[in-house]
């Protein structure tokens, strides 16, 4: 796991497999969300979202495989058919080259051009390492967008900073934001796929409670090719930093009850 390296093996994760038992597993992640195949399960009530809108320092990273923003406060996720409280750790996203398609999930084959990812763990848990021993230990937030007329201007600190951390291992502050404001107020949530699978970058562990929103958060076209100039380690353009789809192996996605 320590031996993955970005520059060399994030374009061929065919290689992972071999470098990483559990990349070849049977649960995991990205998968294409068949529509038609999903089971409504009305337990699947909206999830409670605790102190999202509380605003914290951070700063940004770029980690070699994306750009990530660390969450020093506690802002926790509940019910949703969760079978615990879990909190906020770090989010990150994946994207494409220049504004083109990029997300991790599908639905009904269908690409989107960027997704957040928001990793939360089990309450009690210190530090991820220790959630990742859980089956059910890590609980990730997925969220498509969409290529909008108009700016979010909701974005536009974060998109800001992304030429302070072109360079791998780079860090930038980050002027104070919350969870809340990556998603817009009006955003659809209570319609969501629920599934059990992986982490999508090596040791791909089989830990993740994933939800994936069904609606997408707008950027505009100029904001989504920001994300084209942070760079792999190497100088290489950071570009489709997303892992292709894996074989669902018989698992059921489920989609909210409402
Ligand atoms: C990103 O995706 C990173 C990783 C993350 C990985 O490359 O942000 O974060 C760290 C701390 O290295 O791994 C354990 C973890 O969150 C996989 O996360 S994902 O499955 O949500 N894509
Ligand atoms: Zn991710």
């Amino acid at each position: 796991q320590s031996q993955f390296t970005c520059e060399d093996q994030c374009n061929a994760p065919e290689k992972w497999n071999h470098a990483n038992q559990d990349c070849g597993g049977r649960s995991q992640s990205p998968i294409n969300i068949v529509t038609r195949k999903t089971l409504k399960d009305e337990t699947l009530t909206p999830l409670q979202f605790k102190n999202y809108q509380q605003t914290f320092r951070s700063s940004i990273k770029n980690n070699g495989h994306s750009v990530q923003v660390g969450i020093p406060i506690i802002s926790t996720i509940s019910g949703g058919g969760l079978l615990t409280t879990y909190k906020a750790v770090q989010f990150h996203l994946h994207w494409g080259k220049d504004g083109g398609l990029g997300s991790e999930h599908t639905i009904d084959g269908e690409q989107y051009p960027m997704e957040l990812h928001i990793v939360h763990m089990k309450n009690h848990y210190v530090d991820l390492t220790t959630a990742l021993r859980d089956p059910v230990g890590v609980a990730v937030l997925g969220f498509f967008y969409e290529e909008s007329k108009s700016a979010n201007r909701k974005y536009d600190s974060i998109i800001n900073m992304l030429q302070s951390v072109r360079a791998t291992n780079s860090n930038g502050s980050l002027p104070p934001i919350s969870l809340a404001q990556l998603i817009p107020p009006e955003q659809n949530l209570t319609s969501y796929y629920r599934y059990r699978g992986s982490l999508t970058t090596p040791g791909c562990t089989e830990a993740v409670v994933w939800t994936v929103f069904e609606n997408p958060i707008p950027l505009s076209m100029e904001q989504l090719r920001a994300f084209s100039k942070v760079q792999f380690h190497g100088s290489k353009s950071m570009v489709n930093n997303f892992r292709p789809i894996q074989p669902l192996n018989g698992r059921q996605v489920f989609r909210s009850g409402s």
